[in-house]
């Protein structure tokens, strides 16, 4: 008999599991051979469910596991914060489990595009009086406060919930802080006029002595209602955070690619020429809601004042991205810019799995500031391209 054949199953199996796990934790990224100049993306999604830990999933233990099944099941590795922290490129990911529970999980890589590998531990977060029911989509801020923030979306039930509606939930803005990214202290949730916050996040530095926030207050758990678009508030302290004058500073559009709502994803960048920011928009369509990424400036001093914002989405889902459990999708809350001005986007695709894509600052000032605006009407877009086709009389 093949001395092979005489391992225990488990055995086989796990050896099997390991090989394969560790394989694609190495796998290395090329970036894809076609760009439109503004993003690089890659070949590979840099973190899906798979990449989880085995020993999150699996009892390793031949006698209590002896047909060698995966006990816990991963659902999902998507809309991840980030932050470049002792080197490394470190995301937030929200990991979800097959019992549709999100939770949050460091993952590092020393290059940004691929070798992510998860902490050996999930993060326990700790909790207010009422306990979250799901927590997800943190974003990670580096705060000149001396803090690292993470603002996240905690749901809770309804408690107004019709009887018999199971679904009806509260989003509200969770907010943690650190020093070292291991050890975290939660204070109070976001105390804003709406009923609903998700999306929201600090703005890195202090505006006249407080704290700036985004946020996206929104009348019902998915419909914005009369409300809705990025909002800009302040805040005293963050121990009671409370935000104050918040007003819409990028309001929902009728026949935008934000028509039906949009959202900041991470902080935005300081740069020479204004402060970058990466948002979601998204409309309705026959086949369910369409999820983009959309760029804007905002002035370095009034950062309430947006100063460019090009016509469309900057980044759609492509073939292989529109494919997940929530199609259609792509989102981001995470982005890295580095000392020499490359800038990682860290989105994820229809509610399954991270990618990343790469830029410039230089390159995003650029598309902020050249490209046409949206025109909001038919003629108005083919305007904008007969312009640009008269500029380039003689080069084609
Ligand atoms: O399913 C798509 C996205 O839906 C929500 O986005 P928004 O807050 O703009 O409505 C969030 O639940 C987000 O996590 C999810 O990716």
């Amino acid at each position: 008999m093949n001395k092979k054949m005489t391992l225990p199953r488990t055995t086989n199996t796990f050896i099997h599991l390991f090989q394969e796990h560790r394989n694609l934790l190495e796998r290395t990224n090329a970036p894809l051979p076609s760009s439109n100049g503004i993003f690089q993306r890659y070949e590979h999604p840099i973190l899906t469910a798979a990449h989880t830990p085995l020993y999150w999933r699996y009892d390793l233990n031949p006698e209590t596991n002896p047909h060698g099944l995966e006990r816990i099941g991963i659902n999902a590795a998507f809309n991840a914060g980030a932050i470049k922290w002792e080197g490394n490129y470190v995301l937030a990911v929200r990991v979800e489990g097959s019992d549709r529970k999100s939770f949050f999980a460091l993952a590092e890589s020393p290059n940004g595009v691929d070798n992510f590998k998860f902490r050996e531990r999930p993060m326990l977060l700790p909790q207010n009086k009422e306990k979250d029911i799901n927590a997800y989509d943190m974003r990670l801020i580096r705060h000149e406060d001396g803090y690292v923030y993470g603002i996240f979306c905690s749901e809770k039930k309804d408690p107004d919930a019709p009887n018999g509606d199971t679904s009806a939930a509260i989003a509200n803005a969770g907010i943690i802080r650190s020093k070292d990214l291991e050890n975290w202290e939660r204070l109070p949730d976001l105390i804003s006029n709406s009923q609903q916050q998700r999306n929201v996040t600090l703005h890195p530095e202090f505006f006249n002595g407080k704290y700036a926030v985004y946020t996206r207050p929104q009348d019902g758990f998915i419909e914005t209602g009369v409300g809705g678009g990025i909002g800009l508030g302040f805040i005293d302290s963050m121990a009671h955070p409370e935000v104050m004058d918040e007003v819409i500073i990028n309001p929902k559009k009728y026949h935008t690619v934000y028509e039906l709502k949009n959202g900041q994803g991470p902080s935005p960048l300081q740069t020479k020429e204004g402060w970058l920011h990466l948002a979601h928009g998204v409309r309705n369509t026959a086949a369910g809601l369409r999820y983009v990424l959309y760029m804007f400036m905002t002035d370095l001093n009034d950062i309430q004042k947006v100063i460019h914002q090009p016509g469309g989405y900057v980044l759609a889902p492509n073939d292989s991205e529109i494919i997940g459990d929530v199609g259609n999708v792509l989102f981001s809350n995470g982005w890295i810019a580095d000392g020499d001005g490359k800038v990682f986007v860290y989105y994820a695709s229809s509610d399954t799995r991270m990618h990343v894509a790469t830029s410039t600052i230089d390159i995003l000032i650029d598309y902020c500031k050249h490209t046409p605006e949206d025109k909001l009407y038919s003629n108005g877009s083919v305007e904008t391209i007969l312009k640009l086709i008269e500029k380039n009389k003689g080069l084609y």
